[in-house]
């Protein structure tokens, strides 16, 4: 194996290989995954592009890729790299296949080889404990720039937002100090390599994750569709004496039946004063009659994510003071989902939502912004002054807040910037008063 691969490289540099236009996999989704690796080297613009898949996980739950990885490869494989070198537009994987004595309990896993190769559309597969030798081979003659994705890595349900200051704060302990994976990688490679300069692809990734191919826009839409049969089902069931968490559960069941894996962010159910508390996620109090419960829950799919919040009446029916707080905030959520087009951006439409909530009379009583980018993560990074463009996602969620009347109030779309306005992905699920209490006047 590692002769084969070493014999690789060595054409490489030689430039004497096949080109990959022959290359024909039986996976469709292959060959976008091969564009997007294309399509990111021609932005790199020379160098070793060398990315790390998600390590095997500590506890007994399903492997998750990191986005970034599985963005670029659709691979579900613990512990595999990749390096891309631009020059030659040569695609290599690297593989730790599960050892044959944990065969019997892990399944065989992906191995390196023409068949993993075909499949995946990758010019190479090598074993990872190569990796550090076919570096040394490909570097050693060339000009040693590394391209290196330096932002923290996602993975399910973890966010940028939330990920950064914990692990700023990791390094500021003095009794911790770690530096993140993507930080050591930077250390080692640096010390592998005299003279390296290494440049973060975090940004180009940003890029190209923030707008949505078809393919993208059709998983979220299946994301949508599966959320929304949860959400019925969660209409349904309601009723005071309820726990948050079996409110949030019946949604994940709903979404699991139909093949949704993962929650893109754990649900938050806030039930009674519950519902002021932004990203409450305990969900572990009984909701009881005449409560509101503000339900912020929705499905992932094939690793796009959905995000919806709806408030509902526990009992069915909203009482006088709910509905006309409810309608307030419903008539602005409606009127800047109606904004949304190629041009504006996530600032203004905020900005719009402050204005028309003042004006209501309900200054002071926002807690949050707008609303944010969404993709692969439920927060996909992005600019938030930037002009929205066509394919990408965002949603809308304006919120109002009464401390002193225990009642949190937020109704949240996930919309898919078209070229012409919107798409409300999640439209379906009932948002007016009267849909509401039709859906839970249901068996
Ligand atoms: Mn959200």
């Amino acid at each position: 194996m590692r002769a084969g691969c070493l014999r690789f490289i060595a054409g490489i540099l030689a430039a004497l290989l096949i080109s990959s236009a022959a290359l024909a996999g039986p996976d469709p989704s292959a060959a976008e995954y091969r564009s997007r690796r294309e399509s990111l080297m021609k932005q790199a613009g020379g160098g070793v592009i060398l990315l790390m898949g998600a390590e095997k996980r500590l506890d007994l739950a399903p492997f998750r890729q990191n986005n970034v990885f599985f963005y670029l490869s659709g691979i579900e494989e613990p512990g595999a790299a990749m390096v891309l070198l631009p020059d030659g537009n040569k695609h290599l994987l690297f593989l730790k296949p599960t050892p044959e004595s944990l065969e019997a309990w892990e399944g065989p896993g992906l191995k390196p080889g023409p068949e993993t190769e075909k499949l995946h559309l990758f010019d190479k597969s090598c074993l990872y404990s190569e990796l550090p030798a076919l570096l040394a081979e490909i570097v050693g003659k060339k000009d040693p720039i590394f391209h290196l994705h330096l932002a923290p890595e996602e993975i399910g349900a973890a966010i940028t937002d939330t990920v950064t200051p914990i692990f700023e704060a990791r390094k500021e302990d003095m009794l911790d100090g770690r530096p993140t994976r993507e930080e050591n990688l930077r250390t080692q490679i640096s010390l592998m390599f005299a003279n390296t300069t290494v440049k973060d692809v975090s940004p180009l990734m940003n890029g190209m994750r923030a707008v949505k191919s078809a393919s993208e826009q059709a998983t979220m839409r299946k994301a949508a569709e599966i959320t929304a049969a949860g959400w019925d089902a969660v209409l349904r069931a309601a009723a005071p004496g309820m726990y948050e968490y079996q409110l949030g559960s019946i949604l994940g069941h709903e979404c699991r039946m139909r093949g949704g894996q993962d929650w893109p962010y754990w649900p938050i159910v806030g039930s009674g004063p519950n519902s002021l508390i932004l990203h409450y996620m305990k969900n572990i109090r009984k909701a009881s009659a005449g409560e509101i419960v503000l339900m912020d829950a929705a499905c992932g799919f094939s690793y796009m994510s959905c995000d919806v919040t709806r408030t509902f009446p526990i009992s069915g029916k909203f009482s006088e003071e709910q509905a006309r707080i409810y309608n307030d905030l419903l008539e602005v959520q409606e009127a800047l989902v109606a904004e949304v087009k190629p041009g504006i951006s996530l600032s203004a439409l905020h900005a719009k939502s402050e204005e028309m909530l003042a004006k209501k009379g309900y200054k002071g009583r926002t807690r949050h912004f707008l609303g944010h980018y969404i993709g692969m993560a439920v927060h996909d990074p992005g600019d938030y002054n930037a002009p929205l463009a066509p394919g990408m996602a965002i949603t809308i969620e304006p919120g109002i807040y009464i401390q002193e009347k225990s009642l949190g109030i937020r109704i949240e779309d996930t919309i898919l910037v078209t070229e012409t306005g919107r798409e409300n992905l999640t439209a379906g699920i009932p948002k007016t008063i009267k849909d509401i209490e039709a859906a839970m006047a249901r068996d």
